[in-house]
């Protein structure tokens, strides 16, 4: 079953392939399924038909069939749960990396969100210059963790898995900080990921988007 996914029509990004479809195609191409798209403006995210199948008049949602879902993490362990290729079949592997994915989502990614809010809508506080170096010491500890972690390992536990999807992406936000860098193991890590076949035809995809929107 074709599932329909919905991004943003004009994304914030500019095609960079950070805003969170990006994991939900990213697992669909993992798994192998087909899956379509519909973009959604800005101006109508918080409309009635949207915040039907979006509380919050977000992306991304996800329907196939019958079912209707919302949330990064919950449409990327559905789509791993129904299909090979993103949960190792021993069960308690299978929990690590489901446990990854809450990780990745639960606690590395709140500081990274904190720092992207500070820097967008902080910067004319007359706080912002004392509060940022405290908000970026937050990420790295996390990260510090992170990096020891993986150490030199390729994935977080085993194969490739929903848990190293989900990192990986959260991680993607830091590149332009510079403080992903100072984590050599962890650039590697999220670079593997990049160079995974899966993640270049989604990251395609998205970005077709952004072509196509920029050249009307
Ligand atoms: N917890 C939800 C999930 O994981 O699905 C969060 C969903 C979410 O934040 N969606 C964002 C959204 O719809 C898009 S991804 N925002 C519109 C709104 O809230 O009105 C977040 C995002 C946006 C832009 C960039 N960027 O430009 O780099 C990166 C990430």
């Amino acid at each position: 079953m074709t599932s329909t996914i919905t991004a943003f029509e004009s994304s914030p990004d500019r095609g960079r392939g950070l805003a969170r479809d990006m994991r939900v195609r990213w697992a669909l191409e993992e798994v192998g399924q087909p899956y379509d798209v519909r973009l959604v403006a800005f101006s109508e995210m918080k409309k009635p038909a949207h915040r039907a199948l979006h509380p919050f008049g977000q992306i991304p949602t996800y329907e196939a069939g019958d079912l209707a879902l919302f949330e990064s993490g919950s449409i990327v362990l559905h789509i791993a749960e129904r299909h090979a290729g993103l949960l190792p079949d021993d069960a308690n592997a299978r929990a690590r990396a489901i446990t990854w994915m809450f990780a990745a989502l639960g606690t590395v990614e709140p500081p990274i969100v904190d720092l992207e809010i500070a820097r967008l809508v902080e910067r004319d506080k007359t706080w912002f210059e004392q509060r940022l170096p405290l908000v970026e010491d937050r990420i790295r500890n996390r990260l510090g963790e992170l990096s020891a972690r993986l150490g030199n390992a390729d994935w977080l536990d085993g194969a490739f898995s929903a848990g190293d999807l989900m990192m990986v992406h959260v991680l993607q936000r830091l590149k332009e900080s510079g403080i992903l860098g100072e984590y050599p193991n962890l650039s590697a890590y999220v670079a593997r990921g990049e160079a995974r076949p899966a993640f270049k035809r989604a990251f395609d995809a998205q970005l077709a988007v952004f072509t196509a929107a920029s050249a009307r």
